[in-house]
């Protein structure tokens, strides 16, 4: 059928859509300046590291299918990289940005150009600094709107606010993380949370009782409106649960993957994860105007005194607010700090959509099986340092299969693509543990740590399946493990031991919820699917800063495919040096 034929309506339609797929592949340029800048918190004045004096850092603003090329130029004394977490960096390695896998640090002076698309993401990523603990205040959002045309499967939101949750410090936190690598005991805890940037109300001042509406972030709202809020956790060292006094959260995306909206009073959101929920704000019912808290405080399996166990909290408020001198203050309650059986019921709420716009691609048969414990364990440290491990003679170590990674001086990536690797990882990462044990039980008598740096050779392509065990040598907790490069499906979890002959028969093949990070249960296993359909070197960590400084770590090394767009890309020229 002939244009002439159609009629004017769908005439007029086609050429509607016409410039929205010229205009599909957008590129979006940011300058990324890291540089030191004062800022206050909890009344004390300190000098952070930030991109362009912002923090929270600025925001990228992008679509599903546009390119993103952001210069990062170090101004700052220490190393920095920055990753942009959760993307998945299609035969672009180069700029995953964890230093020393993907590259080597941008030094003082230097800059560095990241350049990659967005393929087949939406919702809400965010990006970190990838070097020691700079991530506790490089950090910022990644907004990922759908391609131009293509609606939410949810009602279209009124507003989109991001809420980014922090870890605040009053010292510097290289010099804690220093402290505690040197002693061999656990970092002291951060002085507050904070939700984009701001502490709020709960926290005390030095010279004064209570912080000052300046601390505090706002959210106004108007009755009967939409609100997505775009929920991004960049703490450091700690899960969180979060809820609005009196207003029911509907959870439509988790990591930039839609799920089946469910609705829910609390959140659970663990670093490296992120949560869109929708937020409806209450009709005007002629009931005066109220103040809604919104908080936020740890999920922590770790021991009491091990985390901090402070509270953030924000405010909702209703516009218009009238001249109501006090307004009624609502409090949410959140489930206790080790509430595990929420934490479970919570992640089996997650699905995939696995409608024909939003399929479910699981891999159905996985090999080679791998299974990788998750935990912590010490090693000898025979001379008492200060405030030492878990006793005075040893340190604390964290391994997956009892290999604690070591961090090489030079890019894992480059070593691979110049095919010169003997100086720098060996490709024997052991597929299951050496030494079984009862993971969740009495620990082994010796729970000392090895260590390496291995990594895990996959032919293009290869249907993965990783269960993830935790262990109990030094008490259950809950590890979020995050991948590098890929999303994975969630296709199961469990209590206790993973038991491979009757686990996989309850794995969920159909719906299982896709993201980059995942809870390894306290005391649990979770199992993983994915393809690895990216080739590069690929990095799996424990999204607790303190785990991954002491070695919760380790690589994949995904190898070129057959055909010309399944190789990895050649370095660009701007790739820094070790
Ligand atoms: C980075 O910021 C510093 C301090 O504001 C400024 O002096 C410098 O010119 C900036 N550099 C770039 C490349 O924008
Ligand atoms: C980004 O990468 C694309 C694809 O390799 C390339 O065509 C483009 O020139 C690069 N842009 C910059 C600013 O490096
Ligand atoms: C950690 O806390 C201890 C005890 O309060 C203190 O002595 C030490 O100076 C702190 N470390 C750092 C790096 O601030
Ligand atoms: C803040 O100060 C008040 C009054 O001194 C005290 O009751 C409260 O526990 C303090 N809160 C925090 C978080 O330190
Ligand atoms: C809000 O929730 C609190 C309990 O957290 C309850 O006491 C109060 O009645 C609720 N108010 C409204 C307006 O729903
Ligand atoms: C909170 O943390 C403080 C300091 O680490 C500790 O003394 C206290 O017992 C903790 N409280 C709870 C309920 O975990
Ligand atoms: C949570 O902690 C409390 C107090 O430390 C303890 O009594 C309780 O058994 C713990 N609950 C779980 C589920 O671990
Ligand atoms: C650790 O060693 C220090 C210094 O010798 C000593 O004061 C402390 O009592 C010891 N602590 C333990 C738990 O042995
Ligand atoms: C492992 O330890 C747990 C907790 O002590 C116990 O319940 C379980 O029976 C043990 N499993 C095996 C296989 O020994
Ligand atoms: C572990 O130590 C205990 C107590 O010292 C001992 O009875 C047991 O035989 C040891 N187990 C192993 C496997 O060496
Ligand atoms: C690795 O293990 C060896 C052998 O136990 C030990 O000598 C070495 O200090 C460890 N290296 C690191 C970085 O932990
Ligand atoms: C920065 O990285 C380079 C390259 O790895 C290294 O040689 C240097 O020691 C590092 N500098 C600092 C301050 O960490
Ligand atoms: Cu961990």
């Amino acid at each position: 059928m002939g244009a002439h034929c159609l009629p004017p309506l769908v005439f007029l339609g086609a050429l509607l859509v016409l410039p929205q797929l010229l205009l599909a592949s957008t590129t979006r340029y940011y300058t990324f300046n890291v540089t030191m800048q004062k800022v206050t918190r909890l009344c004390k004045t300190r000098a952070i590291p930030t991109v362009n004096g912002k923090f929270p850092g600025p925001k990228i603003l992008t679509r599903e299918g546009d390119r993103v090329v952001v210069k990062v130029v170090n101004n700052i004394k220490q190393n920095v990289t920055i990753h942009w977490h959760g993307v998945r960096q299609l035969r672009t390695g180069w700029s995953d940005g964890p230093a020393y896998i993907t590259q080597c640090p941008i030094q003082t002076g230097q800059s560095y150009v990241y350049n990659f698309t967005i393929t087949g993401q939406r919702g809400t990523l965010f990006w970190h600094a990838h070097f020691s603990w700079l991530r506790a205040t490089l950090y910022g959002p990644i907004i990922i709107l759908p391609k131009l045309g293509v609606p939410y499967p949810f009602p279209k939101p009124y507003r989109e606010v991001p809420i980014i949750f922090g870890e605040w410090f009053n010292v510097d936190p290289e010099a804690i993380i220093a402290q505690a690598l040197q002693t061999g005991g656990g970092p002291n805890v951060s002085d507050a949370y904070t939700i984009n940037g701001l502490p709020g109300p709960l926290y005390n001042c030095s010279s004064k009782a209570h912080l000052t509406p300046a601390d505090t972030f706002k959210l106004k709202v108007q009755p009967g409106k939409w609100y997505l809020l775009r929920l991004i956790n960049a703490a450091l060292n700690d899960e969180l649960f979060f809820s609005i006094a009196n207003h029911t959260l509907t959870v439509v995306d988790v990591d930039a993957s839609y799920v089946k909206p469910f609705d829910t009073d609390v959140v659970l959101v663990t670093p490296g994860q992120t949560t869109n929920v929708l937020l409806r704000a209450k009709p005007d019912d002629g009931s005066p105007p109220a103040t809604h808290l919104m908080l936020a405080r740890p999920y922590a399996t770790g021991r009491v005194g091990t985390y901090d166990n402070t509270t953030v909290a924000a405010i909702l408020e209703y516009v218009p607010a009238g001249h109501i001198k006090s307004r009624p203050l609502f409090r949410p309650t959140l489930p206790v700090f080790n509430d595990t059986a929420f934490a479970a019921n919570y992640s089996a709420k997650l699905r995939s959509p696995a409608s024909p716009d939003y399929p479910a691609n699981v891999p159905r048969q996985a090999e080679p099986p791998f299974f990788f414990t998750a935990g912590l364990g010490t090693n000898p440290c025979p001379t008492y340092r200060g405030r030492s491990g878990p006793t005075n003679d040893t340190k604390f170590s964290a391994s997956v299969n009892n290999v604690s990674f070591n961090m090489p001086t030079t890019a894992l990536l480059k070593a691979h693509y110049d095919g010169n690797t003997a100086s720098v990882y060996t490709s024997d990462f052991p597929a299951v543990p050496l030494v079984p044990f009862n993971y969740t039980g009495t620990p082994p008598n010796n729970t000392n740590v090895s260590n390496g740096t291995k990594v895990v050779v996959l032919s293009y392509n290869t249907s993965v399946e990783v269960v993830l065990q935790d262990t109990s040598i030094q008490g259950a907790e809950s590890h979020p493990l995050h991948l590098h490069g890929f999303d994975f499906f969630v296709v199961g979890q469990g209590v206790g031991n993973y038991d491979s002959s009757q686990d996989p028969a309850n794995f969920n093949l159909l719906d299982p919820v896709q993201r980059n990070t995942v809870g390894v249960p306290a005391g649990g296993w979770v199992a993983i699917r994915f393809y690895a359909d990216n080739p590069g070197v690929w990095f799996m960590h424990c999204h607790l800063e303190v785990h991954t400084s002491w070695g919760l770590k380790m690589a994949w090394v995904v190898n070129d495919g057959p055909l010309p767009d399944q190789k990895l890309m050649p370095p660009p020229s701007d790739l820094p040096k070790c």
